[in-house]
């Protein structure tokens, strides 16, 4: 199948490409390197050394396994970029990780708040025009985030709920909450799909995925330059891949507030694992599947307890901190989300265990002299402080 990687030289999109690269797909990738800019731009880095370009990584995968990924260095919200990737390659399916993923980046000014919306959505239209003009019979398997939802009293379904309202009932899409300027241009994306769906018999998968953790997939094993980028920082750092890190550091772990906070989870190879299972599995025309993609829920305090007991098997004294919690969000809440719709194509998941953290430790220790310590504590706060000291003192 000709697949198009969006966003393909990041934490996912890259071990992405080489998923179906080595599975003899022919794959073709495009990123502008806004992730590797906003590290260089606020002094943080990746954890694991990854090669200076998409270029440089595609050559490396070539003379090693003999397969070719292709490359455009290019701005999605670029029509131009858009247009010419679109008529040259002729996908048959368009993987789109290529956005801005993280919640604190949208809250640091109004300055990133806009352009997390704008980079977002304009590149998602643009995809979608593309498609309507040059590949229409193509699917796209678009990386939403299952933070559309929030965190309402119910529980979460994949997508739609039946709603009986006066008398009359109708299946529409499930009320959306979400937690962040970021978050919310992901629900936005939802909305302009289900429409081009509806309007012009696209077809799509959304695949509202919870929060990934781990560093390596078959493919990175190969080689160290085919290493993923491995994120710590407040900004991009998710929840227990800077937990793994800051245990392996002797920094206490960082839990915000009372940690009630429930999420889905799910380990980088079923991220890779539930992309194939859409992608090969492609909805009808006209259809707007939406999928919950994650393998298991845990409190970011389950978390904490878990990496401090692997800590302790392996020989680290691991401390656990409770700050007082930058962001705005329930600490105690109702959580009980279903995820069964990518189990019954087949997804076959990989749970944590402690194991499973102690490897991710050693895989750490080979890198903790690249560790930038003062970009691990958080500093983006989602209320301006004036606003923070009132509902302290109301
Ligand atoms: P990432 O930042 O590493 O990857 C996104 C890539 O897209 C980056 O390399 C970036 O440079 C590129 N990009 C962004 N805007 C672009 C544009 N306008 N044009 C071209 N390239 C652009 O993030 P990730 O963690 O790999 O996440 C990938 C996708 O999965 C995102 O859409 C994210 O919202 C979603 N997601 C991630 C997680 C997670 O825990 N990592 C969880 C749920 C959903
Ligand atoms: N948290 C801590 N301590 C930390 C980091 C996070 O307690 O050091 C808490 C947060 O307050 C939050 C939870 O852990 O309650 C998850 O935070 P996160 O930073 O791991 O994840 P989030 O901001 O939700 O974003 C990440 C990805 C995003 C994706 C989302 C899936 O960056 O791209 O959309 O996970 S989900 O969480 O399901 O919305």
């Amino acid at each position: 199948m000709r697949i198009l990687i969006l966003g393909g030289d990041g934490y996912l999109g890259w071990p992405t490409s080489m998923y179906f690269s080595a599975r003899g797909h022919d794959v073709h990738t495009v990123d502008n390197y806004l992730r590797r800019r906003a590290h260089l731009e606020a002094g943080t880095d990746s954890l694991t050394p990854v090669l200076d370009s998409l270029p440089a990584r595609a050559d490396a995968w070539r003379q090693v396994t003999g397969y070719r990924i292709g490359v455009t260095e290019g701005d999605l919200c670029d029509w131009a970029v858009v247009e010419r990737l679109f008529k040259d390659f002729e996908p048959e399916a368009i993987v789109h990780y290529g956005e801005m993923p993280s919640a604190p980046y949208s809250f640091i000014s109004r300055e990133h708040a806009v352009f997390t919306q704008y980079n977002n959505v304009v590149s998602t239209l643009n995809v979608l025009w593309a498609m309507r003009d040059f590949t229409p019979d193509a699917q796209m398997v678009k990386l939403g985030t299952m933070g559309e939802y929030g965190t309402p009293n119910i529980d979460l379904e994949e997508g739609y709920i039946l709603i009986h309202h006066n008398g009359r009932e109708d299946r529409l899409p499930f009320p959306k909450l979400p937690g962040s300027w970021y978050h919310a241009s992901k629900v936005h994306d939802s909305t302009n799909i289900h429409l081009a769906c509806r309007i012009w018999g696209m077809r799509a998968t959304d695949l509202n995925q919870g929060v990934v953790y781990g560093i390596e997939t078959d493919e990175t094993r190969l080689d160290s330059r085919f290493a993923t980028r491995f994120d710590y920082d407040e900004v991009f750092g998710t929840a227990l891949n800077r937990f793994c890190l800051q245990a392996v550091i002797g920094h206490p772990l960082t839990v915000y507030g009372r940690g009630g906070q429930t999420r889905g989870y799910l380990n980088i190879l079923d991220t890779l694992q539930c992309v194939d299972l859409a992608t090969m599995n492609p909805p009808a025309p006209g259809e707007f599947r939406v999928f919950n993609q994650f393998t298991e829920q845990f409190s970011i305090n389950e978390l904490a307890d878990l990496v401090q007991r692997a800590g302790a098997e392996y020989g680290l004294d691991v401390r656990v901190e409770h700050l007082d919690n930058p962001r705005v969000e329930a600490e105690e809440h109702y959580y009980n989300a279903k995820h069964s719709a990518l189990l019954d194509l087949g997804l076959k998941p990989h749970y944590l265990s402690e194991t499973l953290v102690e490897s991710m430790f050693a895989k750490i220790e080979d890198h903790k002299d690249r560790v930038i310590t003062k970009a691990i504590m958080p500093k983006t706060r989602w209320r301006p402080a004036a606003q923070e000291r009132e509902s302290v003192a109301g």
